[in-house]
């Protein structure tokens, strides 16, 4: 930015201006989308500041507070946003932080910004995005405060009183005229990403309190988020109910490029995407150097130690990647110094150079882990062998299978009313749970672009029975059949024959526990269709309201959820007596019209999209619900029935 004059405007001035307003024209190339995930972004974008202070090592807790009415408090023990005047803004620097674009970036001094957020656009993108905003700095035992509002500053930094200590507050209110499908929180999905955080920073506390859920004395909710263990505790938590075979590896590494910094262990599981990557904090999704460096290292060293204790002979083929990954918990984290992230949703890291150092020192430290712990190395290995024969068996199977035409998709399963459109991206398939249900979905349906797949009882676990049972199962082979894609080795996306696949089951316990079963086999074997964001969930109604002693017997409204329908009859009040409400247990017990307007109609319906933002709370949620472990289960149906984690729609 150029020198500025006082007292006289010059390009600088409008480019400020403009700055905080293109915000505003287009939030989402700030802040990815407007939906809920905006919404959230806009806390990590101010707590990622308070962790900087806290990496900085200035800073030691960090408070998060959801308010009733969805605004954010985060507060920090950090040294306080300098109020000083800046030198070339002439106003005070926390007026600059707040109201330019990227200035948050510039101060912090020496040493690389390590979180930063995922689009790094700093908290003054927050500041337009918010109706209001205050902020109070506590510094030189002094408490100053400012306020804003849509980014532009209505209260002038002034000094409100005496303060012990230091620190900075931040209060923002998201604005509606942005976020217009929900301003709603949600606890979990903070909860997941500080859970992350505190995981990532070892020692690093944050608290997250939520004033909308009171406990029977008045107490809010409220979880602290603390690892003294950092990433060794994260991938305990990942194993947490599974049977492990080595206790957690961890090393570290550093060179000019960055740091790395690795904890990996095994557990009996079949489950082969317990590995997670990051980059400056940033979940890497999508993968990129630092996990390929990783997986090459992985996979040599553990073909390397199986050959050289002969329990590899010269005629047995390699393991694979997948060999040595089945049941492996592991955190890969990266800082470096100018990460680029590429890829679809940003979340690839493209640092050549990060490669190699991750690269050598897996291989450094895991040959001399193996070579050290000759129990836990063989424990290790035999799982990857094993893995190996199941694979081998499993392509034999397939291949069985495929020449008996049943993966085949000229022949389509014989349970399957398939849409008459043979454009994916206009074609959906529901998954419905039992026949009955089927029925009545075939009857109400477009089938032109509608088909439907009706599921009789429950699906296998595939958690627990592995890909090679699953595949001879008639459930999944005409699911896999019907969606076109096929899996594992086969598996080939641009093939889905729909680009909406929708379950639907009954409201229910057992609808839960089947939802989750069908999530849990995309979430094994087809996790590229949820990053597509082709899998939803359908939302039937739980209630239904009519007349009381109504001849017809026509619903006068639908409710979703059980909000909803206290709302109503709350609003009903002494007239709820003239009124029936039925609560709907199944989808058999909705008739083909009402299943189609309620449900199935586009125009109408609501669908949520399943997506693996928080892939560790995923793999958590599945092996907690499917693993080994009997007891956790029941519980987890319960308290899970109706929240499976959603996204954007
Ligand atoms: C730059 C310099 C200094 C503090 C901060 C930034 C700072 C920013 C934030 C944002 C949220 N919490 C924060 N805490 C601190 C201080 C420089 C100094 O005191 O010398």
């Amino acid at each position: 930015m150029s020198e500025k004059k006082p007292g006289h405007y010059d390009g600088s001035d409008i480019q400020v201006l403009e700055g905080l307003e293109a915000v505003r024209k287009r939030p989402g190339m700030y802040i990815g989308s407007t939906g809920p995930r905006g919404l959230h972004h806009l806390v990590y974008e101010v707590v990622d500041n308070s962790v900087d202070e806290a990496l900085a090592g200035f800073c030691t807790k960090i408070d998060v507070t959801i308010h009733e009415d969805n605004s954010i408090t985060v507060a920090d023990n950090g040294r306080g946003i300098p109020v000083d005047e800046h030198p070339k803004e002439k106003m005070p620097t926390v007026e600059v932080v707040l109201t330019i674009l990227h200035a948050g970036g510039k101060f912090g001094g020496e040493g690389y910004k390590v979180s930063g957020g995922l689009h790094g656009v700093g908290v003054s993108c927050v500041n337009a995005l918010s109706t209001r905003m205050e902020v109070e700095v506590k510094r030189d035992g002094s408490l100053y405060a400012i306020a804003f509002e849509r980014g532009k500053t209505v209260e002038k930094l002034e000094r409100i009183g005496n303060a012990n200590g230091t620190g900075t507050k931040t209060t923002f209110w998201p604005d509606p005229e942005i976020f217009t499908d929900t301003t709603v929180y949600d606890y979990d999905t903070l909860a997941n990403r500080f859970r992350e955080m505190a995981f990532l920073n070892k020692g690093l506390h944050i608290q997250l309190t939520d004033e909308r859920q009171l406990d029977d004395d008045g107490k809010p909710r409220s979880e602290a988020f603390q690892y003294a263990g950092g990433i060794v505790d994260f991938v305990t938590y990942l194993n947490k109910g599974k049977e492990t075979l080595n206790s957690p590896i961890y090393f570290e590494a550093e060179s000019d490029d960055g740091t790395v910094e690795v904890a990996m262990q095994w557990s009996s599981s079949y489950s082969s995407s317990g590995v997670m990557a990051f980059a400056n904090n940033i979940n890497t999704h999508e993968g990129g150097t630092h996990l390929d460096g990783f997986k090459n290292a992985l996979t040599r060293t553990i073909n390397e130690y199986a050959r050289a204790h002969g329990i590899l002979k010269e005629k047995d083929n390699n393991l694979s990647g997948d060999d040595t990954r089945e049941g492996l918990a592991a955190v890969i984290s990266v800082k470096l110094h100018d990460p680029q992230f590429e890829g679809q949703t940003k979340t690839k890291l493209g640092n050549t150079e990060i490669r190699g150092l991750v690269q050598g020192a897996v291989t450094k430290a895991l040959s001399e882990y193996l070579e050290e712990n000759p129990a836990p190395a063989k424990r290790i290995i035999g799982k990857a062998t094993q893995a190996l024969k199941a694979r081998e068996a499993a392509r034999k199977a397939r291949e069985m299978t495929r020449r008996k035409g049943v993966l085949d998709s000229f022949s389509m399963p014989g349970k399957l009313a398939d849409c008459s459109s043979k454009d994916p991206a206009l074609s959906e398939i529901f998954i419905v749970e039992g026949d009955s249900a089927g029925g009545s979905a075939k009857q109400a349906r477009d089938r032109k672009y509608q088909a439907i797949l009706p599921l009789r009882g429950k699906i296998l676990n595939v958690e627990r029975a592995g890909l090679h049972r699953a595949l001879s199962s008639d459930t999944i082979s005409s699911l896999i059949t019907a969606i076109g894609t096929n899996i594992g080795e086969d598996y080939n996306g641009d093939a889905a024959r729909y680009h909406r696949i929708i379950i639907m089951t009954d409201a229910d316990v057992d609808g839960a526990h089947i939802r989750c079963l069908l999530l849990t086999f995309f979430y094994r074997y087809m996790p590229d269709l949820i990053s597509r964001g082709y899998i939803y969930i359908a939302q039937p109604p739980l209630y239904g309201l009519k007349k009381k002693n109504s001849k017809s017997g026509k619903i006068l409204k639908y409710l979703f959820n059980d909000e909803a329908k206290d709302k109503l009859m709350a609003e009903l009040g002494d007239d709820a007596d003239k009124y029936d409400m039925q609560r709907y247990k199944g989808l058999g017990e909705m008739d083909p019209e009402q299943l189609w307007e309620t449900t199935m109609e586009p125009e109408t319906r609501t669908l949520l999209q399943v997506s693996i933002e928080d892939a560790a709370a995923a793999e958590l949620a599945v092996s907690e619900l499917m693993g080994d472990q009997v007891e956790p289960r029941k519980e987890f149906i319960q308290r899970h029935a109706r929240d499976v984690r959603f996204l954007d729609i």
